[in-house]
């Protein structure tokens, strides 16, 4: 790990908070009023939320805990506590006015920026290598992946707009890898801005599988659909079955049939389902059965980090499939530069050493694994970060999406949700054991 000086620490915290904040502005001012304040889905809290939110973290984190400041409006700081009140709660709270919200959010940043020019980065274990900054920009972006998928969930006309991720030719290369057998480092214990979940370092002994080369596309799972999938009971686990016929699920989130096609509802445009971009809006239990249809299954979570961040050559794990350098746009689409996944098989520069594709950006990647604590954990620096979420009723999504920036993304990153969920930008890929 490179050892930074206060400065280069500094600029980096300054940089990614500021990057945050550009992200959060496009995202609560391309909407009128009405659709800031509305409950868009009760699966998610109205925007204006998310936007107080993001500033009472900031000066819960920066501001009282690193900065040792006064509370500016203890008052508000339960209706911005996200276990207080369930999301579907939310839009009858006295929660702050679009305007007070925004003037709140950049009071806080203001004070922060004081703060910063005073942090001792190589202090307490909070500001040690700018580790609180890192949260709350990561903390922010995660809002801000949050709060997109509120717009996607919104009905009515376009307003955000992307260029589309470049063209690829049809991915022509082997439909699947071979990861060998052995140890493997999982987790970090030197990532400076790594979450508690992720940590520490750990061996784990990882038997050889075989891994999609690209996640599922389009085309793939239609073919799923048009086998009858949704209605053949032996593909589903029974929970999933279960949840399939009550939910009278036949397709993913947001598509609907016409004629002939599959047409999907994307940000306020409709389209044509197009078949070689990654599978998007599934639940763990679609992933699951789709696996199994195939005559397949879901890479564990060890697998999923084995594919991405083992390098042959040395036995050791690096930061990203492509090696350590922090992500740029030839490796991955991350960032909300696109609004929508890039074709299966692009970013061939991204690729791991064996030769894995967007194990980094585009799809959220469900794994077969619940969302459980790594050996040696301890909970930082709060335990509803994390650790009040451990448990077999989260499963664990790796590997980010086009909507999540860089520095809330990495090879150790977990993210996790409940199976039903589909709302999220999530897909998936498929493995199998090697034959032993
Ligand atoms: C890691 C995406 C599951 O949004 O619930 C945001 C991130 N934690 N505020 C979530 C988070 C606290 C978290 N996920
Ligand atoms: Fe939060």
């Amino acid at each position: 790990e490179p050892a930074f000086d206060a400065e280069t620490l500094r600029e980096r915290a300054l940089t990614t908070l500021v990057t945050a904040r550009e992200r959060t502005t496009l995202l609560t001012s391309c909407v009128e009023e009405p659709d800031l304040t509305a409950q868009i889905s009760p699966l998610m809290s109205p925007l204006v939320w998310d936007l107080a939110h993001i500033g009472n973290q900031e000066e819960l984190w920066l501001l009282r805990a690193v900065g040792g400041r006064e509370a500016m409006r203890p008052e508000i700081d339960g209706l911005y506590d996200a276990f207080e009140h369930p999301r579907s709660a939310r839009p009858s709270l006295p929660l702050l006015s679009p305007q007070e919200a925004r003037a709140y959010a950049a009071e806080v940043r203001g004070r922060v920026l004081d703060v910063l020019t005073s942090a001792d980065f190589h202090g307490a274990r909070l500001t040690e290598a700018g580790f609180a900054f890192g949260m709350v920009a990561q903390h922010e972006q995660q809002h801000d992946e949050t709060m997109l998928i509120t717009h996607q969930l919104r009905r009515g006309p376009q307003a955000l707009t992307a260029p589309d991720p470049d063209p690829a030719p049809l991915f022509s290369g082997p439909a699947e890898v071979l990861v060998p057998g052995g140890p493997f480092t999982m987790g970090t214990s030197a990532e400076p801005w790594a979450l508690d979940n992720e940590r520490p370092a750990h061996r784990v002994d990882v038997p050889a599988f075989h891994i999609d080369t690209t996640p599922v596309t389009n085309g793939a799972y239609q073919a799923f659909i048009a086998d009858g999938g949704y209605d053949d009971e032996r593909w589903w686990t029974p929970e999933g079955w279960a949840h399939v016929r009550r939910a009278s699920l036949t397709a993913p989130l947001f598509w609907h049939r016409d004629g002939g096609q599959w047409l999907r509802r994307r940000f306020g445009v409709t389209e044509v389902v197009p078949p070689d971009e990654p599978v998007l809006h599934v639940c763990w239990y679609e992933a699951d059965a789709y696996a199994r249809w195939a005559g397949r299954r879901l890479p564990t979570e060890a697998e999923w980090e084995k594919a991405a961040r083992f390098d042959p050559a040395t036995g050791g794990s690096m930061r990203y499939p492509w090696g350590d350098a922090d992500p740029a746009p030839e490796h991955a689409n991350l960032g909300q530069r696109h609004l929508r996944p890039a074709p299966a098989g692009s970013y061939p520069a991204g690729a791991s050493p064996l030769g894995v594709r967007q194990l980094i950006g585009d799809v959220w990647e469900w794994t077969a694994s619940d969302f459980l604590p790594y050996p040696g954990f301890r909970a930082f620096p709060y335990k509803e970060y994390s650790e009040v979420f451990f448990g077999p009723e989260y499963k664990v999504l790796r590997g980010g999406s086009f909507a999540v920036d860089p520095v809330a993304c990495r090879g150790t990153f977990r993210n996790w949700d409940y199976p039903v969920r589909r709302q999220i930008f999530s897909g998936f890929r498929t493995a199998r054991s090697a034959a032993a």
